[in-house]
């Protein structure tokens, strides 16, 4: 299986919550390999641009007023098959569908503050994690 990097996120509410190490022993323990991260308060600017294909939706300003409620934890996690690896790990977007196990119906309050994203694909990886890092500050083994 091909190593792929995928970029996530740890949500205001449970960075709010304390729980960041808690989501990262996941991703260790389930093979993904932290390999960037760092701590980022969005401004709307940032927000709006990052869930830039969810510009149409009813549900967006409510998605950019909640990330930018407090500071968000950036990531990129690197490992064999890590974009579907990540997604089974955090859970359905809706927590209460969320199967037991995963971080969302774990960690997770609500379909807004549901504690983790995570890229949905091999294209939209490669432009989120462009979005928060420069190659020289992913660092790989
Ligand atoms: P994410 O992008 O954050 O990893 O979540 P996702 O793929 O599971 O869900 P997506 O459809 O991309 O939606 C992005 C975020 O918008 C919020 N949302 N609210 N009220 C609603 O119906 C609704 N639908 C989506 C969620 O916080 C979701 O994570
Ligand atoms: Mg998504």
């Amino acid at each position: 299986m091909a190593i792929e990097r995928t970029l996530s996120i740890i949500k205001p509410d449970a960075v709010n919550k304390n729980i960041i190490g808690k989501i990262y022993s996941r991703f260790e323990s389930n093979g993904l390999k932290i390999v960037a991260a760092k701590m980022v308060y969005l401004s709307e600017r940032e927000a709006e641009g990052f869930y830039a294909v969810h510009r149409e939706r009813p549900f967006f300003r409510d998605l950019v007023k909640f990330m930018t409620s407090g500071p968000v934890m950036v990531q990129v996690l690197e490992g064999e098959n890590a974009i579907a690896k990540n997604r089974d790990l955090m859970g359905a977007t809706d927590p209460k569908k969320a199967a037991p196990g995963t971080i969302r119906a774990d960690f997770a309050s609500s379909i807004d503050a549901n504690a983790v994203h995570g890229s949905d694909s091999p294209e939209t990886a490669a432009v989120e994690i462009a979005y928060f890092f420069p190659s020289s500050e992913i660092y790989s083994r």
